[in-house]
């Protein structure tokens, strides 16, 4: 009793009070259905969301509901892989679970060792950084004494990305209402899959206010080191949203397996890295709330990005996230790691009344290193038109002033975008 091709994408939660599982004309679930459900574990912990195969139950019953049923399916799942079906009796009869994806991550988290070195005297922890970044093709620099943002700066980084992202949302609130099929598809703000929003903010290219982002942070010397020359330069500045995924709303999946630029194998003879990417969480970071789940070694073993999910599915070893990792620590990752963004299921962590997971999103390379990011992922007009100093001052700051950690903030309405961005969905280049 598998679950069938014709997968019928429904939003239940397991917490609801409804009778059946209904789509959203109200029609019930019928044999042969499967269900998309978000599935709350009775810890409150995990999110995570599975297709139900509907066997002899032609509906989805309330009385599924009862704890122990629920801690049973828990522990089931625990131990399940993604693409795994397994037989399971409920307390209405046989039900057979497969397990699509998991939005909740799995394997390593950044925030422990070896992938960052607290334990390390600063002097050393350069050096041992750089060696993981080219040995595993990601590193973790974590807290003040291993080069994370300061407070401050983390709070700037904030601000600037709550002005931006309250122009674009007004912005694509307009759109929307004009033509719901809008492609968001613009040279300063790109959707993606799993609810991403990409922003350029023009801001942070003003080297005087955002010097720490240019140079002379403890990243750059982590930099300098891995590429061995002090001739790189930043050649992408944004930021990345995650927007939380209500139950129900299409497209609830993960983001497929990638990687933001292919090898060069030509720059890679004199430098190796030649180009990486920084992250820097701008809230901290937890299992449900977006995390980035990275492919340790991808980045130099000549692993095909498109099968990464049948080799995980097999050892979660390799994999490590970015969850557990707090505000304002640096993530940098060879531009050759396979990695992905895992949906954001939520709000309550997030920033502003929607509850976005903003992580600041750095390209760095050597002089030799052509970034095609520019033309790969973005259009060409803008959606945001340049702001004055004066302009920006006038929005006011709603995202700054609630400190760190940030997770119970929340910032001024947001006008049409809210609605647009809640109730559509706008094609996501993936
Ligand atoms: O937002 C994330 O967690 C990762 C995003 C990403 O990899 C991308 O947009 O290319």
């Amino acid at each position: 009793m598998v679950t069938q091709e014709r997968s019928v994408r429904r939003g239940v939660s397991l917490d609801s009070s409804v009778e059946a599982a209904t789509d959203t004309n109200g029609r019930a679930a019928e044999l042969g259905d499967s269900v998309v459900v978000s599935l709350e574990t009775p810890t409150g912990k995990a999110l995570q969301h599975l297709v139900l195969a509907l066997g002899s139950q032609a509906c989805l019953q309330v009385a599924f509901l009862d704890h122990g049923a629920l801690k049973h399916l828990d522990d089931t799942l625990t131990s399940m892989r993604e693409g795994e079906c397994r037989t399971w009796y409920g307390p209405n009869g046989q039900w057979t679970v497969r397990l699509e994806e998991v939005c909740s991550p799995r394997g390593w988290s950044l925030a422990s060792e070896p992938f960052s070195c607290a334990r390390e005297a600063a002097s050393e922890a350069v050096t041992t950084q750089a060696r993981m970044l080219a040995q595993h093709g990601v590193v973790a620099l974590r807290g003040k004494g291993e080069g994370a943002l300061t407070t401050s700066q983390v709070a700037m980084l904030r601000d600037a990305t709550a002005h931006f992202t309250e122009e674009a949302l007004e912005r694509i609130g307009e759109l929307m209402n004009n033509d719901p099929s809008t492609l968001l598809r613009f040279s300063d703000v790109v959707a993606r899959t799993s609810h991403r929003l990409n922003v350029k903010i023009n801001e942070l290219w003003d080297s005087t206010c955002f010097a720490f982002l240019h140079g002379g942070s403890p990243f750059h010397a982590v930099l300098m080191r891995a590429f061995g020359t002090d001739d790189f330069r930043l050649t992408h500045c944004g930021a990345l949203l995650a927007r939380p995924a209500p139950n129900g709303l299409p497209n609830n999946i993960n983001q497929a397996w990638h990687r933001d630029a292919p090898d060069e194998p030509q720059l890679a003879t004199t430098w190796d890295p030649f180009a990486v990417v920084v992250y820097i969480p701008l809230v901290d970071m937890h299992g449900d709330n977006g995390a980035t789940e990275f492919l340790v070694g991808s980045h130099c073993d000549g692993t095909d990005a498109n099968d990464v999910r049948t080799l995980t599915a097999c050892s979660q070893d390799r994999v490590v996230s970015s969850a557990g990792l707090d505000a304002g620590d640096v993530v940098i990752f060879d531009c050759r790691t396979c990695h992905r963004g895992l949906l954001n299921t939520s709000p309550s962590r997030g920033l502003g009344k929607l509850g976005l997971r903003p992580v600041l999103a750095l390209n760095f390379g050597v002089a030799a290193w052509q970034d095609k990011e520019d033309t790969n992922n973005w259009g060409v007009e803008p959606l945001v038109s340049s702001r004055t100093s004066a302009a920006v001052a006038a929005v006011g700051c709603s995202w700054a002033h609630a400190g760190l950690p940030s997770s119970h903030e929340q910032t001024t309405p947001l006008g049409h975008a809210d609605a647009a961005l809640a109730g559509g969905n706008s094609q996501m280049p993936s």
